[in-house]
C-alpha cells in the first residue's frame, strides 16, 4: 500500500493575489490526510516549510519576486526528494503553481537515476509556459511549464539539475481556457499534448482521459499537477485566477477515477487553493473529495464496475 507525504508549501510569491499561502490549511482544515487515512493508506504530514512571504513588488525585467520563488522551489525540492527517496509518494500543498518548477524537478531528478519514464498530467485552465518576455503579468505561477523546458531565469530553468526537466512529450495539459497568444505559440514550440475545453466538450473527458494515459506501463512514473482552477469556479470559487467554464463535478470525478485506475500515480501537487476568495472552504473540500477518487475511492468495488 502506498505511503504519502504531505508536504505544505505556503507561498503566494508567484501570484497576483495573496492568499494561496493559506492553501495548505485550508486543505487540512477539510480533512485531507484523515480522509485518505480512510483509505487505508499511511499518511505523514510534514507540515509547512519555512519560506519568504510575497513581498508586494512591482515587476522587473518581465517578472517579480524570482528571489523569492526560488528559495521556495528549492525547499520543495529537497522535500519532495527526500519522501521520494523513503519510496513516499509526495503531495506537494501549495501555494501557487510555480512550487511546480521545485516538485516536478525532484520527479524529474529522481526518474532520471531510477532510469523510469515521467509523464506528467497538468490539470489547469491556463498552460502556465510563459517566459518573462512573454508574460502579461511577470507573475512566475505563468512560468513553470517553460522553466520546467529550460526556458526563463536560469536559477529556475537549471533548479533540478536535470536541464531541461522535461522533454517533448513527457507533458499533457487538460483543461485549458485561457492562454495568452504567445503562450499559444510555445504551446506549439514546446510540443506540448494539450486538451483545451473545446476538446473536453466535443470528445468528453472519457475519451480524452483514455488519449492522456496511454501507454503507461510499469516504467512509467506518472505525475499529477492540479491547479484547481482547473475546475469551474461555480464548484471552486476559492482561487486567484479563476476562468468560467471549467470542468464540472462528474467530469473531474472522472478524471480523477481514470487516473486512479492506471495505478501509476506516484507523485502529486496541489495548487493554487486560495481561502481568502473561497466560500466556507467549499474548494478545499471538494479538493479533498476529488483526492479520494484520485486515490482509489469508488462507489463500487472494483468486480462489480462495468
Ligand atoms: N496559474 N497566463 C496568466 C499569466 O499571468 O501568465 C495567468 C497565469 C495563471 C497561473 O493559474 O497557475
Ligand atoms: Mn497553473
Ligand atoms: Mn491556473
Ligand atoms: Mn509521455
Amino acid at each position: 500500500m502506498t505511503a504519502i507525504t504531505l508536504i505544505g508549501a505556503p507561498s503566494d510569491a508567484g501570484a497576483a493575489r495573496l492568499g494561496a499561502a493559506m492553501g495548505p490549511d485550508a486543505l487540512r482544515v477539510a480533512g485531507l490526510g484523515p480522509a485518505l487515512a480512510r483509505l487505508g493508506i499511511e499518511v505523514k504530514d510534514l507540515g509547512n516549510l519555512a519560506g519568504p512571504p510575497n513581498p508586494q513588488a512591482v515587476p522587473t525585467h518581465g517578472l517579480r519576486h524570482l528571489d523569492e520563488c526560488v528559495t521556495w522551489n528549492r525547499a520543495v525540492f529537497q522535500a519532495v526528494s527526500d519522501a521520494l527517496d523513503d519510496a513516499r509518494l509526495p503531495i506537494m500543498l501549495g501555494g501557487d503553481h510555480q512550487l511546480a518548477v521545485g516538485s516536478i524537478g525532484a520527479v524529474a531528478h529522481h526518474c532520471h537515476a531510477q532510469g523510469k519514464r515521467l509523464h506528467v498530467l497538468w490539470l489547469d485552465a491556463h498552460s502556465d509556459c510563459n517566459t518573462p518576455e512573454l508574460s502579461p503579468s511577470g507573475n512566475l505561477h505563468g512560468m513553470p511549464v517553460a522553466a520546467l523546458y529550460g526556458l526563463g531565469p536560469a536559477p529556475l530553468a537549471t533548479l533540478s539539475g536535470e536541464t531541461p526537466a522535461l522533454r517533448p512529450g513527457d507533458i499533457c495539459q487538460i483543461g485549458l481556457r485561457s492562454v495568452d497568444d504567445d503562450e499559444k505559440r510555445m504551446i506549439q514550440k514546446l510540443g506540448l499534448e494539450v486538451y483545451d475545453m473545446r476538446a473536453i466538450d466535443e470528445l468528453g473527458m472519457r475519451e480524452i482521459m483514455q488519449r492522456a494515459l496511454r501507454g503507461l506501463d510499469d516504467g512509467v512514473h506518472l505525475h499529477v499537477s492540479f491547479d484547481v482552477d482547473f475546475l469551474d469556479p461555480e464548484i471552486a470559487p476559492g482561487t486567484g485566477t479563476a476562468v468560467r467554464g471549467g470542468v464540472n463535478y462528474r467530469e473531474a470525478q472522472l478524471c480523477m477515477e481514470m487516473i486512479a485506475d492506471t495505478g501509476r500515480m506516484a507523485s502529486l501537487d496541489i495548487v493554487e487553493v486560495n481561502p481568502a476568495l473561497d466560500l466556507r472552504n467549499q474548494t478545499a473540500e471538494l479538493v479533498v473529495d476529488l483526492v479520494q477518487s484520485l486515490f482509489g475511492k469508488s462507489t463500487l468495488a472494483r468486480d462489480l464496475r462495468r
